[in-house]
This record gives C-alpha cells, structure tokens and sequence, in this order.
C-alpha cells in the first residue's frame, strides 16, 4: 500500500529535515509552506513532492487538500516559529499556531479522513519559566508569551482529539534544537545558527549574560529519530513528549566545543542577559526513551555533523 505523508512547514528547517529522511521511506510527500521562514532550496528534489507555497491559515486550500489528498500521516510543523514574533503579532500568531491547526483537525474529524497518525510540534516554551529541572511532561507549565499559550492549547486540541473523536494523535516538546538549515537571520534564531553564521562570516559573537545559562541541545538528526518513531509507535497515543537528550550544556562550553570542532577563534563579546531569558532548561527524556529513544549526538558530534553541512557547500 502506497504511503502518502503531508508536512505543514516542510520546508523550514526541521521539516526540510524531516522531508528528507521521508524521501527513502514513503511513497508521497505533501508539502505546505507559506516560505515566510523557510525556503524552497532546502527541499531535494524528488518527484515524490509535490510542493505547495500556501498559508495553513487558508482553509479553503487545506480543506480541498486534505479531502482530496487523505493522508496517511500528518507533520503539523508549520508555525510562527519565532517567540518575538508572536509577541509583536499576537492574533496573527494564534491564527497560524492555534486556529489552522484546529481546522486541519476538524477538517478531519468532519470529513471521517482515516489517519494513521498526526503529530503536532510543540515547544519546551510551554514550560516557561518554572524552575523545576529536569522538565518532566507532566511538570507544570506556565506559559508565558502568545507563542507558548498557543503551542499549549493546541498540544491540548491535538490530545484531546485523539481522546474525544478516537484520531490517533502524538505531540511533541522541542527542546533547543539545532542543525543543518536553520535560519540565523534573525536575532532571535537558535543560538547556534546565530553562532555558526558568525563563525562562517569573522564576526563577533555576543553573549547575552555571563554565558553559564545551560540549554539541552539536540541535534535535528535525533529530532527526526525521535519524530519518526513517535509517528509509526502505537504506544505513542493521544500524549506529548519531551525531545531532547536529556543533558544540559552552557553556553560557554558549546562556544569552546565549536572552537574545537572548527579550529577557529571566535570573537566573543558580554553583554547584558536578554529579557526574558530562563538561566536553565533541560528536559527528562525518560519517556521517550522508553519507547527505544537514543540521542546518537552529543554537544560536540552534533555540532562537528553541523559544521561538515555548512562548510561542505
Ligand atoms: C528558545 C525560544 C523559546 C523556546 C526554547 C526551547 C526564542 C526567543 N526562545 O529559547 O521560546 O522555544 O528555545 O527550549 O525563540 N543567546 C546569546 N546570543 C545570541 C542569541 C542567544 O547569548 O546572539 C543566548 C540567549 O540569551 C539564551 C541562549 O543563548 O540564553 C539560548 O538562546 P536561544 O534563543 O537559542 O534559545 P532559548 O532556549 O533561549
């Protein structure tokens, strides 16, 4: 039987990754990506894709979509990726974030689309600022900015779908991910897309507080590990997991790993800590490794894979 995979936000940077790993397995590969942050060069090309530059937030156009098309499996990683954003643009981001999210669940339930499964993305925002560590999922949340609200709520719809109307559902909570393709145009841009960019361009790099906040990076090639499991595990039913590697890095030791990796010197200046920012993050990964997960990199494969895709162009 022919395997048919639509990726919301395919071609931004976890879901061109995500696409890519798709290309070997699946039959077909429906994307649909307004480009506002991710481009079309990240995408192989294959005449498995069928590429479609389009809002989610159009509903007549995923409406037709999804009744036409009846996927198997569904990625919801389109969003308003950035928290900045969603602070400056509330209502439009709970239009892209929450409400086409809603629809395409809807959409579903109301048309008896037979899905295998459909993974929502969500984020570690959701966490906020609560102190305890590691986070567990059922640790409490407080969310703190429009884009962590909404990434709430809709984890919740996406749960509570596969609870009330019987659609296999899964939801995710991207720790601090990083890799090949992510965006750096931003000042808000991961960390290390920020870091490899000043790298790649003898800039210098400022540190916003002393460097000793520590994250939980993961690498995208686990990301997608994690997310393709996730997917095609009937244990994972109508529940959110945390993605990460279960281990926390500061800031100052991802600087001196890269430097190693990249045998340069980064210029580095302080300045002070970014609003808003949490001192530390780090998730507990206990229970998607229950299901067989192992983050293959650490800190410093992760970001010599990362090094080897930016400087191989
Ligand atoms: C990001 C998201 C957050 C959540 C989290 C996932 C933003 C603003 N925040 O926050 O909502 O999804 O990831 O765990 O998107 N830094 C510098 N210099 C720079 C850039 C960053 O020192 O040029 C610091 C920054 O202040 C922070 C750390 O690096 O302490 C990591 O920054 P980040 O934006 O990559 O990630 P995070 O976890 O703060």
């Amino acid at each position: 039987m022919k395997t048919k995979v639509l990726v919301t936000g395919g071609a931004g940077f976890i879901g061109s990754n995500l696409v890519e790993s798709l290309i070997n397995k699946v039959d077909e590969i429906i994307i649909v990506d307004d480009l506002s942050m991710g481009l079309k060069s990240n995408l192989p090309s294959s005449n498995k894709i069928s590429f479609y530059e389009k809002s989610i937030t159009d509903y007549k156009f995923m409406k037709e979509l999804l009744v036409n098309e009846r996927p198997d499996y569904i990625f919801l990683l389109g969003a308003v990726a950035s928290v900045a954003d969603s602070v400056a643009h509330p209502i439009y981001t709970h239009e892209v974030n929450q409400n086409a999210n809603l629809f395409i669940l809807e959409t579903i339930r109301q048309n008896k689309i037979k899905i295998k499964k459909i993974l929502f993305a969500s984020s570690a925002a959701v966490y906020g600022d609560v102190v305890e560590l590691p986070k567990r999922e059922n640790s409490e949340v407080r969310p703190l900015t429009p884009y962590a609200i909404d990434k709430f709520a809709t984890e919740r719809f996406v749960i509570d779908y596969g609870k009330l109307y019987g659609l296999p559902t899964v939801a995710v909570r991207f720790f601090n991910v990083y890799g090949p393709k992510q965006n750096p145009k931003s000042p808000y841009s991961g960390v290390l897309s920020i870091i490899s960019d000043k790298i790649i361009n003898d800039k210098c790099f400022t540190i916003f507080g002393n460097g000793e906040q520590t994250r939980d990076f993961v690498f995208v090639d686990d990301v997608i590990h994690a997310l393709l499991l996730l997917i095609d595990s009937d244990l994972a039913l109508n529940t959110v997991y945390n993605i990460a590697t279960g281990r926390a890095v500061s800031l100052n030791q991802v600087l001196s790993s890269y430097e190693i990796v990249t045998g340069k010197t980064l210029a580095i200046d302080y300045s002070t800590p970014r609003s808003g920012d949490i001192e530390h993050s780090l998730a507990d990964i206990s229970k998607i490794t229950s299901l067989g997960f192992v983050p293959k990199y650490d800190i410093t494969s992760g970001l010599a894979k990362y090094w080897q895709s930016l400087t191989d162009k």
